[in-house]
């Protein structure tokens, strides 16, 4: 038999409240033994006196000494207690038949003692993420829509989340059990298109799903530091007139449009130091971020454009966006002047920043993504549409799509 699980839900420190959740066969069981409804028994003096903390310490005797039967969705309110020991006033939610939350004070020391207590009556300690993912697993019908409860927990944007909610009614759920069912009738290479398509369009969605690396070049001076405080909106990296200021490199977090985004600040570039192929540790480390990014963002002073060329020549194939910094200080017509694949903005003044957004979610090829395309959001399903389609038979398939509907345990 599995244990029943102990898991703490809630955040280690300083709180009001913190939930403990107990759930598995047997839980109820622990739950009877550890939990009275009513409260503890009024006590004279001052110790004790309601608070629970000290009432714990000085073990209040309890006056209900009755477990209730639990409901489904119901909520009760009593103590937890260790013998004749109250250890914490708490209210404790039937969230499934076999699973309970006790939202108990957020002091981690009767947090502690709570979660040891429910150990010493054979519950097992488990982290959150295993033990959100067996809950999941024993309410799900089928695989994709635990996973799917999971991630809708962790992932990075509110697109992300409409995306993988949209798996279940219309996208990756709907489409494996159509593949199954349609499995005899239709030829396998019409499979392999569409677990290719479906590959495709999740390399699109994973900058919406997680974070991206965004990575900020340029030559020195040219507002890569402002910029980044412009999309940060505050003013976390240093600004200044003297070149050279951002030595290596500095990460902010940031949100721009629906994406979340790990931005870096990089030291200027220098044409000519580029060209001596001399071991400046601070380029090297600009050009291997730039390489290693989801997208660049070069940015360049209008005031300096010859400077911007010859670098945007030596980065050759550059992936990312040209920013024309800047642009306040030119004239009306000089601004129409500027090639119209440059985003012209102020980092200043904030002019062009929306338009920077577009270009980043057009280059990202995020803008308008459907979330109802069908897409892998877990390694797990994307290891089994990779096995697909290197599948030559329908049995195996078929063995596939199930494993990828209902999980392993369905094979
Ligand atoms: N006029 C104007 N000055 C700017 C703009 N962006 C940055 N600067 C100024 O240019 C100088 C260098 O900016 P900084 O962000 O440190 O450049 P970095 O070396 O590329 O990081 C500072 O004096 C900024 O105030 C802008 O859009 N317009
Ligand atoms: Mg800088």
């Amino acid at each position: 038999m599995m244990h029943p699980s102990v898991c703490v839900l809630t955040a280690r420190g300083m709180a009001a409240i913190a939930s403990v959740a107990l759930a598995g066969e047997g839980a109820q069981a622990i739950l009877e033994t550890i939990f009275r409804t009513g409260q503890p028994e009024a006590r004279s003096g001052s110790a004790g006196m309601g608070d629970p903390v000290a009432d714990a310490a000085y073990g209040v005797p309890h006056r209900v000494a009755s477990a209730p039967r639990f409901c489904l969705g119901a909520v009760y309110h009593g103590c937890i207690v260790d013998g004749d020991r109250v250890i914490d006033e708490v209210v404790v939610g039937c969230e499934q038949d076999d699973w309970f939350v006790i939202h108990c004070h957020g002091n981690p020391l009767l947090v502690e003692q709570i979660v040891k207590l429910c150990q010493r009556c054979g519950a097992a300690l488990v982290g959150i993420e295993p033990f959100m993912a067996q809950r999941h697993q024993a309410h799900s019908v089928t695989a994709i829509e635990a996973e799917a409860k999971l991630a809708l927990q962790t992932c990075a944007t509110i697109t992300g989340a409409k995306i993988i909610a949209a798996q279940l009614t219309d996208g990756l759920l709907p489409a494996a059990q159509g593949w199954l069912e349609g499995l005899d009738e239709r030829p396998l290479p019409q499979l392999w298109a569409e677990c290719h398509q479906v590959l495709r369009k999740t390399s699109r969605a994973r900058f919406l799903l997680n974070r991206c690396r965004i990575v900020l070049v340029g030559p020195p001076n040219s507002g890569k530091s402002t910029l980044l405080n412009r999309l940060a909106g505050k003013d976390e990296v240093i600004v200044s007139d003297t070149a050279g200021t951002t030595r290596d490199w500095v990460k902010i977090t940031c949100r721009i449009g629906p994406l979340l985004a790990d931005i870096y600040d990089t030291a200027g570039l220098d044409a000519e130091l580029m060209q001596q192929d001399v071991d400046i540790t601070a380029q090297k480390l600009a050009l291997d971020l730039v390489r290693s990014a989801d997208m660049n963002i070069f940015v360049y002073d209008v005031t300096h454009e010859a400077q911007a060329q010859s670098l945007i020549f030596l980065l050759g194939g550059f992936k990312g966006v040209i920013v024309a910094n800047k642009c306040d200080l030119l004239t009306g017509r000089q601004r129409d002047g500027i090639y119209s694949k440059y985003v012209r903005l102020s980092a200043a003044t904030g002019d062009g920043l929306e338009a920077l957004t577009d270009r980043l979610l057009a280059a990202l090829k995020v803008a308008d993504f459907n979330p109802r395309t069908p897409i892998c959001f877990t390694d797990r399903q994307l290891h089994i549409l990779r096995q697909l389609l290197h599948t030559k038979e329908k049995p195996e398939a078929k063995t596939h799509l199930q494993s990828l509907i209902f999980g392993e345990k369905s094979v």
